[in-house]
């Protein structure tokens, strides 16, 4: 069968608008390893990601249409659904028999009310690799979809659901992801990773052994499994050797998992002599890390890490279940600047009932730590977190659950969720601050001019970004109201 395997975006410039040019796409990997189980059931598959090529919804219909697809799959994560349901109904328009299907959380969280509101066939709901291959076999063999595990259907009125998928329970057996199906040339190094050249997802495990309540991580398979780090590096080791990439990234919950599996992938690389080939970064975090790991990490080409920080306040910390000390964090960061080794710091504004002030604290905290990139997000109840089953009945009929809307730029009186606290202005209010203030610092500049590690080019687009991005606030203050927030707690 002919499959096509859709990563959908959304709007270039609601996604990041100002800073949209920095915000270069990264491959999917799960599309990469549907992709390459696919392949190996026999059927033909091409990938559409549509971060990298920008298609609009229409042309991604009429691609689908050329290459006479019988099942169009789309990977959905909570902001991408709109450019989803624009697209299957285009899709639908052209190609009224082909099978959508829909995978990845937000659909398997809403795989019900996904299948009963959209024109669509069936929602794998879980880990994918497993079921995607049994559903494509059912499909060619005309097979009913009735006990597929890990799969929800429409049949006739009534939503089916089988039982819960398999897991691949030994990832070292799953094919190498189909990378050959990607331009990779359409993947360079996104600024923020500090590294040049194109730029490659690895993962080494799946799931993680925390649960913070904003986190949506283990919502689509329970515990962690790793894969051995041979395998990794066999993987690494070929997409340098054959493809030529030298930039790695992990996208793991957490890399390493602990500091013995640190010192042992480490050892490993330096084993096969690949230190001086690959560059890799990866996220962890800072209660896992101690100096003489980073200096080991540093040694096996690790240039960057990223540290989920999140916030100052310790409170703060403990009512979202991060069980992290902020105190750690200054630590961690010393020892990252002695070693000389990148760091990227995560933070977050707008959790329920902060203020202000603890907001505040935050932004100072992060000018102390003074990472290398800073990204401040707000903070978001996706679908699959625990905060999301806390505050889930914020949302009133206006906001679909399982149509997103985007919270990050909404239209000006869009409807929105919003949690107890500050107002959604506030927030983008501190978030603006926090970006400004971080970038606008000399020594930041100064610190990536003379490393090199963003162009000058990345560094105008940025500081274009800023200044765009802050007249804008002050235009908004003047011109319009903050969008409609439904509900507040
Ligand atoms: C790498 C990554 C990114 C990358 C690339 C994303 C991508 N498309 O792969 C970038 C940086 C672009 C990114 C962006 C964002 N991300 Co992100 N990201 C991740 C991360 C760290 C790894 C994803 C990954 O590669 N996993 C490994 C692969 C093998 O698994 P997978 O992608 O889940 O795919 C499997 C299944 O989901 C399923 N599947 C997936 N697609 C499909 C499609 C079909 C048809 C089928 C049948 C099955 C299927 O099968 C796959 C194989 O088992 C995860 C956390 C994590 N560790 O999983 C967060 C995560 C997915 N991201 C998240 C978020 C919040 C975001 C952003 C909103 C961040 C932001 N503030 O902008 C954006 C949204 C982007 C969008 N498309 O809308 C949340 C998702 C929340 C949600 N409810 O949607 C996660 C879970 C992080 C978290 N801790 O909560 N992200
Ligand atoms: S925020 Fe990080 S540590 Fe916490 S559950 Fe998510 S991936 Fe794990």
């Amino acid at each position: 069968m002919r499959v096509l395997l859709v990563n959908p975006s959304s709007a270039q410039d609601r996604r990041a608008g100002p800073y949209s040019k920095l915000m270069l796409p990264v491959a999917p990997l799960g599309l990469a390893y549907l992709a390459s189980v696919a392949r190996q059931g026999g059927h033909e598959v091409r990938v559409e990601d549509q971060y990298a090529t920008n298609r609009i919804s229409a042309q991604v219909a009429k691609l689908a249409e050329e290459f006479g697809a019988d099942v169009v799959g789309f990977a959905c994560l909570s902001p991408s659904m709109p450019m989803v349901e624009q697209t299957v109904r285009e899709l639908r328009r052209r190609l009224p028999d082909v099978h959508v299907t829909l995978g990845n959380l937000h659909a398997a969280y809403f795989a019900e009310e996904l299948l009963r509101e959209w024109p669509v066939d069936s929602v794998v709901a879980g880990e994918g690799e497993t079921p995607f291959v049994e559903l494509l076999r059912r499909l060619e063999a005309r097979e009913s979809l009735d006990g597929a595990a890990g799969i929800a259907y429409r049949d006739g009125d009534r939503v089916s659901r089988g039982p819960d998928g398999e897991l691949v329970q030994n990832l070292d057996t799953l094919p190498r992801p189909a990378w050959d199906l990607f331009r990779l040339d359409d993947y360079p190094c996104p600024p923020r990773f500090m590294m040049h050249g194109r730029f490659v997802p690895v993962g080494a495990s799946r799931g993680c052994p925390w649960d913070c309540s904003y986190c949506s991580q283990n919502a689509l398979a329970p515990g962690v499994r790793r894969r051995s780090m041979d395998a990794v590096l066999d993987e690494i080791e070929w997409m340098h050797d054959e493809s030529g990439v030298s930039n790695f990234g992990f996208v793991d919950a957490i890399f390493p998992l602990s500091k013995k599996d640190g010192f042992e992938f480490a050892r490993k690389v330096k084993e096969r002599g690949l230190q001086d080939k690959i560059r890799w970064g990866t996220e962890t975090r800072c209660d896992l890390v101690t100096k003489d790991l980073l200096i080991e990490l540093k040694s096996a080409g690790c240039h960057f890490l990223m540290y989920g920080f999140e916030s100052a306040s310790k409170e703060i910390l403990d009512n979202v279940d991060k069980r992290l000390d902020p105190q750690r964090a200054i630590d961690v960061m010393r020892w990252s600047k002695e070693i000389g080794i990148g760091s990227y710091g995560l933070y977050m504004i707008g959790f329920p009932n902060e203020t202000s002030d603890q907001a505040r604290e935050t932004i100072r905290f992060s000018r102390r730590l003074d990472t290398d990139v800073a990204s401040f997000a707000r903070v978001t109840p996706y679908p699959g977190s625990p905060m999301y089953e806390q505050y889930k009945h914020l949302f009133d009929g206006e906001v679909k659950p399982w149509h997103w809307n985007n919270q990050y730029r909404p239209e000006t009186g869009e409807a929105l969720w919003r949690l107890p606290g500050m107002t959604h202005d506030e927030i983008t209010s501190l978030l603006r601050e926090a970006v400004v203030g971080y970038y606008l610092r000399p020594r930041i500049i100064w610190r990536h001019w003379r490393r090199g590690t963003i162009s000058v080019r990345e560094m105008a687009i940025g500081a274009f970004g800023l200044v765009r991005d802050s007249l804008g606030q002050v235009m908004s203050r003047w011109t319009s109201s903050e969008p409609r927030a439904v509900a507040s707690g």
